[in-house]
This record gives structure tokens, C-alpha cells and sequence, in this order.
């Protein structure tokens, strides 16, 4: 009878705690994806997208003992929209971290909310240097335009170009690429005469007839991921490609998604950039693989890597964590490093910015495609402007 009673009360706590697990594992880690899916950078939301839903694949949606749900929202390029959608995400689904942001204006925005709410916002396409700034709840995977932008100032006086016309959409990140460009080149003795170009609807035609003038050594280009073929477009019509002069840029013009259906006349393109599909690691024959086989009609960019290493970094906060979101969350993402399909990367405990390794590319066919393919690393870059002030 005693021993009955024994047992009956042990089968009851056993009841009770299995109960309780189950409630806590019913209590899903919700994660905000907030991208631009329609719209003209719809093609920065689809990389990201399908490199997210990728690494959940491969890594299970499972951790700490919680379910990871991933919550996908189109904020159409608007950053009005993406605000309301950030909002209603830590009001009505108290999501604990939220992610994405293809551009500039669209990361700026919900900034405020990050810091109220204390949930870590992941910038995973955005990169003018200042976003980490808005909030100490902002960490980013994607880059910084100062970042990939200043080893091809250096590359380019080094290599017997003196006179350059820069063209950059007006806007953030455009502005940070040309001031990058301007201070490093000009510091080793080049020349540089800076235009630039509305980031809506732009016709890049004047600005050309301008460098077509001006018969610099290089055009330094400038526009942001999904534009590189409208701008090349425009290169051709106007002559520039029989010209002499040297296409030269950050890895945005000549990004890995459209790169293809630009034709010869991309080829010779030297970009500096943190990642290109043609990457010789093998880590990233493993991801461009998979990334294909799971989307057949299209190859990863550097989009796809700042998705894909965001949700790395999530997952692994969360284990250290337990499955908590809020301070420690992002605490627990200060300094953590890894090796991801661009390389050896690390998230700045200063700054919350990525470390990783600039390389620099030239454009070839192999295989018949077109590839960024690399030809020279600088290791370990900081973003040269917030390191200029830690420093
Ligand atoms: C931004 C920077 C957007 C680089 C991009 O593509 C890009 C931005 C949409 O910060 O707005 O390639």
C-alpha cells in the first residue's frame, strides 16, 4: 500500500513534469523575417529568404529544446512598412529576435523598436556603417560599403590607376562607397571626380555621357544588389565597354544573382567583396550545392551568405542562451566567430559589426558562366570607419 502510494505521487511528478516540458517546448522561439519580397529589390528578399529556409533545413528547427518559427513579412521596400511590420511582430507575436532588412532605410527604421523592446534586430543585407550605430540591439552579417570599398582604392592606385570617376546611387550606402573610395585613393595620390545617381527609377545614361567625357582610367560603380544589369545595360549602349575605361567597384554591380545574364561585357570587372559563388573553400561548395539543389534556378549571392550566416548566428545565441532572446541574446552574439561559406568571419564585440576577409575578384567565364572569381585576401577587415574611432 505504502509503496503504491510511492509510486502514484512519483507517476504524478513524472506527469507533471513531462506536462511542463511540453508546454515550454509548444513555446515556439518566433524569429521576424522582415524582407523586401516584391518591389525592386525583391531579388535581395528571395536570396535571403531561400539561404534562411535553407540552414533551417540543414540545421533542424529545433534548439535549446525550443521550436524555431520562422515568421516571413514583405515590407515591399518601404520603410514605413517595415516599421508597422516590426511593431506588430514584438507586439502581437513577441517574436525574440527579428531579422532581414535589405536596405539602408529599411534597417534604420525600426531601430527605435529594437531598443524599447530590447529584441536584437539582425541586419542581414543593409551596409551603410552607421546602421549598427541606431541601436545597441543591432548586429550585422551582411558588410559595410567602407569595408569592401577601401581595398579597391588601394588596389587601384597599386595598379597603375590614376584618375577615376566614381558613380554611386544617392543614398547611404552609396555615399559611404564614395567617400571610402575618395579618401583612400586620393591619400595615395590619385585623382577622383565624383557623380551620383538617384536610387529610384535611375537613368544612368548623363552620368555616363559625363565619364565617357572625362575618359578616366576606371569607373568606379557603385548601385545596389539587383540593379548591376540595368547599369551594364546602359555601359554597352553608350560605348563605354570599347572605351578602355576599367569597370572597378565594390561586389554589388557585379553581383553573383544576375552577374550571368550580363554577357561579355562584364567580363574584366575587378569588385573587392566578402563573397562571390566561386568562393574555394570547402564549406562553400557545400553551400552553393545545397543552395541549388533546394532553388533550382538560382545561385547564392552575397545576399544569400548574410541570410544564411544570420541564422547561424541566431541559433547559435540561442543555445548559449537557452532560448532566451532580449539582452543576453545579443550579449551572447558578441564575438562569437565561425567559419562560414565566405571564409573565416567574427561578429565585433565593439561594434557588432562582421570581421571577415575582403577579397578581391575579377570577372571570367568558367564552365560557361560568369564568376566573381578571387585572386587576392585581405584577412580580418574591420569596417574602417567605427574602427577609426575605437582605435
Ligand atoms: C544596401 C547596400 C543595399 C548594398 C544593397 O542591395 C546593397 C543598403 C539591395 O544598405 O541599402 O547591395
Amino acid at each position: 500500500m505504502r509503496r503504491r502510494t510511492f509510486l502514484g505521487a512519483a507517476g504524478a511528478a513524472a506527469v507533471a513534469l513531462a506536462l511542463s516540458g511540453a508546454a515550454l517546448a509548444q513555446e515556439a522561439v518566433k524569429i521576424g523575417l522582415i524582407l523586401p519580397m516584391t518591389g525592386p529589390f525583391a531579388s535581395t528578399g528571395r536570396q535571403i529568404e531561400a539561404a534562411a529556409k535553407l540552414y533551417m533545413q540543414q540545421q533542424g528547427d529545433t534548439v535549446a529544446g525550443r521550436k524555431i518559427q520562422l515568421i516571413l513579412k514583405d515590407d515591399t521596400g518601404v520603410a514605413d512598412v517595415t516599421k508597422r511590420l516590426a511593431q506588430e511582430l514584438i507586439v502581437n507575436d513577441k517574436i525574440a529576435v527579428m531579422a532581414g532588412f535589405g536596405l539602408t532605410p529599411l534597417a534604420l527604421a525600426p531601430a527605435p523598436l529594437a531598443t524599447q523592446a530590447k529584441v536584437p534586430q539582425v541586419v542581414m543585407a543593409a551596409a551603410t556603417a552607421t546602421i549598427t550605430e541606431a541601436s545597441p540591439f543591432i548586429v550585422r552579417t551582411s558588410f559595410t560599403l567602407p569595408q569592401a570599398t577601401v581595398p579597391m582604392a588601394e588596389w587601384a592606385a597599386e595598379n597603375g590607376i590614376k584618375k577615376v570617376v566614381t558613380l554611386v546611387s544617392d543614398y547611404g550606402p552609396g555615399i559611404d562607397a564614395e567617400k571610402a573610395f575618395t579618401g583612400a585613393f586620393t591619400a595615395k595620390g590619385g585623382q577622383v571626380e565624383n557623380l551620383r545617381v538617384p536610387l529610384a527609377n535611375p537613368d544612368f545614361s548623363p552620368f555616363l555621357q559625363k565619364v565617357a567625357d572625362a575618359k578616366p582610367d576606371a569607373l568606379f560603380v557603385f548601385v545596389p544588389s539587383g540593379i548591376g544589369a540595368q547599369f551594364m545595360k546602359q555601359f554597352v549602349e553608350r560605348g563605354l565597354d570599347k572605351s578602355g575605361i576599367k569597370l572597378i567597384g565594390p561586389g554589388d554591380v557585379t553581383d553573383d544573382d544576375i552577374l550571368n545574364g550580363m554577357g561579355d561585357v562584364a567580363l574584366g570587372a575587378i569588385t573587392t567583396q566578402h563573397y562571390s559563388a566561386a568562393h574555394d573553400s570547402p564549406e562553400n561548395k557545400a553551400f552553393v550545392e545545397a543552395f541549388k539543389k533546394a532553388n533550382p534556378n538560382m545561385r547564392p549571392n552575397f545576399m544569400a551568405v548574410g541570410g544564411y550566416d544570420g541564422m547561424h548566428l541566431i541559433y547559435e545565441g540561442l543555445k548559449k542562451t537557452g532560448g532566451q532572446g532580449g539582452q543576453a541574446l545579443i550579449d551572447a552574439m558578441k564575438g562569437m566567430s565561425w567559419t562560414s561559406p565566405r571564409g573565416p568571419v567574427s561578429i565585433d564585440p565593439q561594434t557588432r559589426d562582421i570581421i571577415q576577409n575582403i577579397y578581391v575578384r575579377k570577372v571570367e567565364r568558367r564552365d560557361g558562366e560568369l564568376y566573381n572569381v578571387e585572386f587576392a585576401t585581405i584577412p580580418n577587415v574591420k569596417d574602417p570607419v567605427k574602427a577609426a574611432k575605437f582605435n
